[in-house]
């Protein structure tokens, strides 16, 4: 399975799964058997632990020896810019905060984008053992078998799930749309992992997800995956803020209005 670029993204996959299956091996030793070290970033709760950024080295070395021509971006080294048409797209733990506590909701993201457009993305929960992968145009899976998202038009029965990242901001602007949509739906379920959200969009678990202000490593591969199980994404910008939405096709206008009705309150 080639693309346009001719690289063979079955070959692609094989990688990744490899990469992915040792850094989660390192995790999991790393958590049962170290001290974590664990610092703060651009305020007191934005935080990256040792264990982040050995994970982050694992994979930029992986994918060096792979493919040393192409470029990296990574959400503790920023960009590692090879002038090159491929990027890869990481977040060696997408949930620190979770993983830091040791609340079994975090995962690796991994993504390869092709002249800026994702072909293959993996997201990794080495603590729920659960592994969704994506490569453009043949579906998603969850460990082997093929995933879709759900059928659910009516927001009244639905699950979603959401996110406040950035939490050092006290007053947050997902608290007004939070508070508008929960009497809306069944329920508003938030794992702390973007990356995981959109692939229980994927595997039908949420029928939608929403989130400000999110970062490409965070959704990069689970965006993919959502949209080969049949999913829609749509990010839109809300003053300052940038809003994705992800959910099935029958529900996306009426979560998007539903959401959007939010900012008149
Ligand atoms: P992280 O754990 O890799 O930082 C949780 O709602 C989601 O928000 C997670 O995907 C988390 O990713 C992300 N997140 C946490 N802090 C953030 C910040 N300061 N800016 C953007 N995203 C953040
Ligand atoms: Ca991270």
């Amino acid at each position: 399975m080639r693309n346009s670029e001719g690289l063979n993204l079955n070959d692609v996959m094989n990688e990744i799964e490899k990469w992915v299956e040792l850094t989660a091996a390192y995790q999991r030793e790393a958590l049962q058997h170290q001290q974590l070290q664990v610092q703060t970033k651009a305020y007191d709760t934005d935080f990256v632990t040792d264990v982040d950024l050995k994970s982050e080295e694992i994979l930029i070395k992986c994918i060096h020896e792979t493919y040393p021509e192409h470029s990296i971006l990574t959400e503790e080294r920023g960009m590692l810019d090879r002038q090159s048409d491929y990027l890869w797209v990481i977040d060696p733990i997408d949930g620190t905060t979770n993983f830091i506590h040791g609340f079994p909701m975090s995962s690796i993201s991994i993504a390869l984008q092709v002249k800026g457009v994702t072909q293959a993305g993996m997201v990794y929960s080495p603590w729920l053992a659960m592994k969704f992968y994506a490569t453009k145009g043949k579906g998603a899976y969850l460990n082997g078998k093929r995933i879709t998202v759900s059928q659910t038009s009516e927001l009244r029965i639905s699950l979603l799930a959401t996110g406040f990242p950035g939490a050092g901001s006290r007053e947050h602007i997902n608290l007004v749309y939070f508070s508008h949509m929960i009497s809306k739906v069944s329920g508003i379920r938030r794992t702390g992992s973007a990356a995981l959200d959109l692939c229980f969009v994927a595997a039908s678990y949420f029928d939608g997800y929403w989130e400000f202000d999110l970062n490409d490593w965070d959704i990069c591969a689970g965006a993919l995956i959502a949209e080969e199980a049949g999913g829609r994404l749509l990010q839109t910008q809300v003053g300052q803020h940038s809003l994705t939405i992800c959910c099935n096709g029958q529900m996306l206008e009426t979560l998007q209005r539903s959401l959007l009705e939010s900012q008149e309150i």
